[in-house]
């Protein structure tokens, strides 16, 4: 039993996440987190190399100080695009991320900060909220409790091995919910230090991130691969893992550690249409949606937990109360 919910309120849409929690009797506990995610407005001027000849070290340099120029034009441009469009995250983001270049002509720097704080302040007064009036919001916990009710009395409990958490991201704007980041964290009980993950690739192809969004546990190594016939320069300001690859060609690779959890936006110092996405995560109980936004959290103990997700497109992660119980392994 799952339920969906996809709600558009005026100028923006909503991530709706529902999610349903498969005990192994078969009872299914169901839930909604929703927050405020304003559809993305694509830039359109960003086409990128630029067709400068790179014969010489000196080329190259004024290729480089040129692209540096238009990634700097495209992300103060591309925020008023996204501002003009009512897409303050967006813009906020990008406004964001031009203001930690360093270094940044004064100008820009006195004209966009103010525009920056706005569009931020504007897109955190759309907050997580419910979708309309179809329910509690917390219906995880509820339905929880309606089921642990209902579960048979006077039969011996044994261990749930195998609970999964699972449901459904929908939202996310022009993007849609795919890639969509789902975890748990739990309250009140011990929780497992996730293990670190290992073999983790986001390769440059085609002047693209693949994959666009990567969840890793914190602790783990990720390695940036160059796919393409050209050079590439991958780079984050997300504080505090920033990272700076250096330039680097075809076949060649650099090892990011990720020892802090949040959202680690990536950047290519050479193509500004490049942005890409990995995400830190404090759980061992994580997920990411496909590309129709289902996911699925496999051996979650019983436990009270926040259920958490992050998608790019939303300004900040959805929260929801969820109880996995043990009851629910009756039968
Ligand atoms: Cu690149």
């Amino acid at each position: 039993m799952t339920t969906r919910r996809n709600a558009r309120g005026a100028g923006r849409t909503v991530l709706a996440v529902t999610v349903a929690v498969a005990l192994v009797a078969g009872l299914t506990f169901t839930g909604v987190v929703a927050v405020g995610a304003p559809a993305s407005s694509p830039w359109l001027g960003e086409d990128l190399p630029l067709p400068l000849t790179v014969k010489t070290p000196q080329d190259l340099a004024v290729k480089q100080v040129a692209e540096r120029q238009y990634l700097i034009f495209n992300l103060l441009a591309g925020g008023k695009v996204a501002w003009d469009a009512g897409d303050f995250a967006t813009a906020a983001t990008k406004w964001e991320a031009l203001l930690r270049l360093h270094p940044l002509d004064a100008d820009i720097e006195r004209v966009i900060r103010p525009l920056a704080r706005d569009a931020r302040a504007k897109a955190a007064s759309a907050p997580a909220s419910a979708t309309s009036g179809a329910g509690p919001t917390d219906g995880a916990a509820a339905a929880a409790t309606a089921a642990a009710r209902t579960a048979a009395p006077g039969v011996e409990a044994r261990p749930v091995a195998s609970t999964v958490v699972s449901g459904t991201v929908t939202g996310g704007g022009t993007l849609g919910p795919g890639g969509a980041v789902v975890w748990l964290k739990r309250l009140g009980g011990e929780m497992p230090r996730p293990t670190p993950a290992k073999g983790k690739v986001v390769a440059q192809r085609n002047k693209s991130f693949v994959p666009r969004v990567l969840a890793v546990p914190v602790g783990s190594k990720v390695d940036f691969r160059n796919e393409d016939t050209i050079f590439h320069n991958v780079f984050s300001l997300s504080k505090p893992n920033e990272f700076d690859t250096g330039l680097y060609k075809q076949g060649g690779s650099y090892t990011q550690v990720f020892k802090k959890a949040g959202p680690v936006q990536l950047l290519c110092n050479i193509h500004s249409t490049m942005i890409g996405y990995v995400y830190v995560v404090d759980s061992p109980y994580f997920a990411q949606a496909d590309a129709g936004g289902a996911f699925s959290i496999r051996n979650v103990p019983p436990g009270e937990y926040d259920i958490e997700v992050w998608h790019e497109a939303s300004s900040k992660e959805a929260r929801q109360r969820l109880t996995v119980g043990a009851d629910g392994a009756r039968g």
